[in-house]
């Protein structure tokens, strides 16, 4: 993919602000700190377009990533944290919820997860309830720069038979910039599927505008 154009269009925190023009969208999401703005920033070649930070819950918005003014990258608050709702019935904070349940332009959501450690109960349990949306899952295994090469493999095995989903994962490192080519070529897919499947009528993309407040 070549970026001729990256920007920061808005950090949400209403539906009502969601763009609308219909662009297709990916979403990264994972717990706090799993690399989620890091592999934004990497992806696009910039340093530091979304925010980074040492410090857990530093996204609390819904962050809308404009490129080449063909599609967007979507960067959410993480999961594991303050922002967790403590009821059961939500895995994550309503806004995010709200967010993959009704965006229509969604295409592909990225559940990032640290290459590292097995995946912890929230990441199973958001990974379970990411599989009903019917938009389809990859998993992005991140920090691999922090294993060693032989590790990686079996540490993906681990991801793979713990998920049990058979969505694709990709092992990365936005540190070593190592698999966002591959990263990459998966979005590409999406979004050459995308366009032929689609046949654009007025009003796509127009979800959104519907929606009352969230009660947050
Ligand atoms: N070694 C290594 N560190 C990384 C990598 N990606 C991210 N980090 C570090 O992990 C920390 C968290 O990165 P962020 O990109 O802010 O994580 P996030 O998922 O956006 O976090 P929240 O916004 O809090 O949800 C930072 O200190 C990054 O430098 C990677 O590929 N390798
Ligand atoms: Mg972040």
């Amino acid at each position: 993919m070549i970026v001729r154009s990256a920007e920061f269009e808005l950090g949400a925190v209403q539906p009502v602000q969601w763009p609308k023009d219909g662009l297709p969208e990916f979403a990264f999401i994972g717990r706090s700190n799993v690399g989620k703005s890091s592999l934004l920033n990497r992806l696009l070649n910039r340093k530091s377009l979304a925010r980074v930070s040492g410090k857990p819950g530093k996204t609390q918005e819904i962050n809308f990533f404009r490129i080449n003014d063909a599609f967007r990258l979507v960067d959410l608050p993480g999961y594991g944290y303050a922002a967790v709702s403590k009821t059961s019935r939500s895995l994550f904070a309503k806004r995010i919820e709200t967010y993959l349940r009704e965006r229509q332009p969604l295409i592909r959501i990225l559940q990032l997860i640290d290459i590292r450690h097995p995946p912890m109960k929230n990441d199973i349990e958001a990974h379970q309830w990411l599989t009903t949306l019917g938009v389809p899952v990859c998993i992005v295994a991140t920090k691999r720069d922090k294993l060693s090469g032989s590790k990686v493999n079996p540490a993906v095995k681990v991801i793979e038979q713990t998920l049990a989903s058979g969505y694709p994962i990709l092992p990365v490192s936005s540190e070593k910039n190592v698999g966002i080519e591959e990263l990459w070529s998966l979005l590409e897919t999406d979004l050459a599927a995308f366009e032929q499947n689609l046949a654009p009528t007025q009003g796509d993309g127009l979800v959104g505008d519907n929606h009352a407040g969230e009660n947050e």
